[in-house]
């Protein structure tokens, strides 16, 4: 069992608004690889930020295609864990409670989540390169990438590539819901990739009280007012029932 400080629940109780910011560290207990981590088998030998971007794409469309495809097979097999299942529960508790994830695997949706704000988008949705609207369905003709049927270009997945910037609304709601926070909690994420790590700071900088629930210390642990280091599948049931 989890001892939490005393005044932290306390003061999680009186809060009005949290603001969640999840990382692939959340996913991990459901069998999904952290970007960090290692990647497994044929994907050992990429680094994962050389296959998320649209040059890789330019270069390689059928690589990048089959790098998500594999990886929507993995996320579709996943589960949610206790953590994804505790953080919905915990979004009744509050009269604001914000979900923002730079997760693309669609798991907190599927553990009951509202709202989710996807800052790098979904791996499940695909769209056209070109410029028609996002397509609906994934096709996939073996060999080749698959191309619109409307245009001709290739087909790609609806995530935020690095180097792309993200989808204005989605970074509007994350910044709003940063900045008009009580509680900030920074979820299974190393605090590297931007704009996403710099949430925590904005949260900070307005007073809110930054909370980190991470494996192992990270990029943004010197921002956190309060830090629990293990594995969120445990660490989130504990303090949901702390707060009940
Ligand atoms: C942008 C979707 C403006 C794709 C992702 C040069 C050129 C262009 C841009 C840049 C540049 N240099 C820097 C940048 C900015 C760049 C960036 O931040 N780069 C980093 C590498 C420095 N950012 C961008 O490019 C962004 N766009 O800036 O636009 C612009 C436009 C044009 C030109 C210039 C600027 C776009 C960023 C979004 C990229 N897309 N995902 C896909 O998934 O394939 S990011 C991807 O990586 C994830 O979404 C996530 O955000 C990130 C991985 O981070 P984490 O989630 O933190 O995962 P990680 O593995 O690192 O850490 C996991 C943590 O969990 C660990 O700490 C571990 O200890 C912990 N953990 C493990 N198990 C558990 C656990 N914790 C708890 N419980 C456990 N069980």
């Amino acid at each position: 069992m989890i001892t939490f400080p005393g005044e932290f629940i306390s003061r999680l109780k009186k809060a009005k608004s949290i603001t969640v910011l999840t990382g692939a560290g959340v996913s991990k207990e459901s069998g999904i690889p952290t970007f960090r981590d290692a990647q497994s088998g044929l994907w050992a030998k990429y680094n994962p930020e050389e296959l998320a971007s649209p040059d890789a794409f330019r270069r390689n469309p059928r690589l990048v295609w089959d790098f998500y495809k594999d990886r929507r097979t993995v996320a579709e097999k996943a589960i949610p864990n206790p953590g994804h299942f505790a953080l919905a529960k915990m979004e009744k508790l509050f009269d604001t409670f914000s979900l923002i994830t730079q997760n693309v695997d669609g798991l907190h949706a599927r553990a009951g989540s509202s709202s989710v704000i996807e800052l790098h988008g979904n791996l499940h949705r695909i769209k056209c390169s070109g410029r028609c609207a996002v397509v609906g369905q994934w096709v996939d003709e073996g060999l080749a990438a698959p191309r619109c049927q409307k245009c001709g270009a290739f087909l790609r997945v609806d995530v935020v590539w690095f180097g792309e910037s993200l989808p204005a609304a989605e970074l509007e709601k994350a910044m709003l819901a940063s900045q008009n926070c009580d509680v900030f909690f920074s979820i299974g994420t190393s605090g590297v990739v931007q704009p996403a790590a710099s949430l925590g700071l904005i949260a900070r900088d307005r007073g809110a009280v930054f909370v980190e629930i991470n494996y192992e210390p990270s990029a943004i642990s010197r921002l956190a007012d309060y830090k629990i280091y293990g594995e969120s599948g445990t660490i989130l049931p504990q303090l949901l029932q702390a707060l009940l």
